[in-house]
Order: C-alpha cells, then structure tokens, then sequence
C-alpha cells in the first residue's frame, strides 16, 4: 500500500518507514512534488497533525498521514511542545538544545515526555494515533545518534540517552513508534 507521510523531517521518514516494514511504501512530500508550507499553527499536537492531512486531503485527494510531534518538559510548563521544532526563535538544533539547558538550570525536577500524535486520511475517513514516552532531561548532551533533542533525554527505565541508542533500540520504545504501532495495526485491519 502506498501512503503519503507528511513530512519535510528526512529523520522522520527514515525511523517510520523503517517501522511500518516492506508492506507500507511510504512516499515522501518531495515524492509527490509537494514543496509547499504546510501551515502549522495549531496550538496542540493534534491541531497540527490533522492540519497537515486535512491540507493533502484537500489539495491531492490521497491516502496520507501526517504527525506532530516534541518534547514536553514539565517545570516549563509543557514547553517547548508544539514549538519545539522552533524553541529559539530558528531551526537550529543547538540553540534549541541551548535554551532548554539554560532554562533547566538548577532545575531538580527534570521530568518531560515525548509525545506524538498521528492524523490518518484513508478512503476519505480521518483517524488519529497517539504515543508517548516518559523520561528527563540531563544537564548536557549525550550521544550523537538521532536528531531533534534526543541527546538530552534519557526514556525512563534507561541510562542511556535516545542519542546513544542504536535507531532500533529507539524504535522499541519511542514516542513515535507507539503511535505508528497502532497506526500500522489499524491499516493491517483494514486490509
Ligand atoms: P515535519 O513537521 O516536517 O514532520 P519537524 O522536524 O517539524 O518535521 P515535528 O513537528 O514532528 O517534526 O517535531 C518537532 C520537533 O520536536 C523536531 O524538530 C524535534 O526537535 C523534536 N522531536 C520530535 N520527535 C523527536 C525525536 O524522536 N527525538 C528528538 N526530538 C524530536
């Protein structure tokens, strides 16, 4: 079956594609020559998972999904959420990574979770698919492996960062393939 994964994040791709096995080909935004902003201006998860499918609905008529996912810390009250991708004001990794330490300092509790939300479209039907992982921020990075703020959280039950983790070993436990599990259980049903 052939999917659209709404996504500019080549990470994301990679990770999903690697979880959802030969049965699914995941077809990327440029691979349907999709290199328009798709707006992201939702103030949770969701909002913005099902704006970016509601806007491939719309515009191609095609099976997609599409997920929004980040980090939510909680002594900054949930931040940096849906903003993590943009937490410093730009794209750039290590000014995010900066800001949170920074933010966190003298912090004793360092408790934040992964989340991810998954909007589906199939045959014209809207579904969403959650996950989450619970862990905690350390006071510097760790690990090179992964992408995004991966070199700062360690998943609970662990001691090692996601960024010291092999991507199979992050992918037995992540945020996002929790959600992409009961994603790929409800397109195996459907079949
Ligand atoms: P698309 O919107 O194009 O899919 P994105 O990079 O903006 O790509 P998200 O909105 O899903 O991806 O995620 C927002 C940010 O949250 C992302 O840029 C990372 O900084 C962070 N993030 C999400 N999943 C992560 C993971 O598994 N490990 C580390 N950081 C992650």
């Amino acid at each position: 079956m052939e999917l659209v994964f709404a996504t500019n994040n080549a990470h994301k791709l990679e990770e999903v594609q690697q979880m959802v096995g030969d049965k699914f080909v995941l077809k990327s935004l440029a691979d349907i020559g999709c290199d328009d902003d798709i707006p992201e201006t939702g103030v949770t998860f969701q909002e913005n998972a099902k704006q970016k499918t509601d806007y491939l609905f719309q515009k191609y008529s095609i099976d997609c999904f599409g997920d929004d996912s980040g980090l939510e810390i909680d002594a900054l009250n949930g931040e940096p959420g849906v903003y993590s991708a943009r937490y410093s004001g730009s794209r750039d990794m290590e000014k995010n990574i900066d800001l949170v330490l920074e933010k966190l300092q003298g912090q004793e509790d360092r408790k934040a979770r992964f989340k991810t939300v998954i909007s589906l479209f199939l045959q014209g039907e809207q579904y969403f698919f959650e996950g989450t992982v619970e862990g905690r921020i350390i006071a510097g990075r760790t690990g090179t492996a992964g992408f995004g703020y991966d070199p700062i959280f360690i998943p609970d039950g662990y001691d090692q960062t996601f960024a010291e983790m092999s991507l199979e070993e992050k992918n037995k436990i992540s945020h996002r393939s929790k959600a992409v599990s009961k994603l790929v259980e409800f397109l195996n049903s459907q079949q």
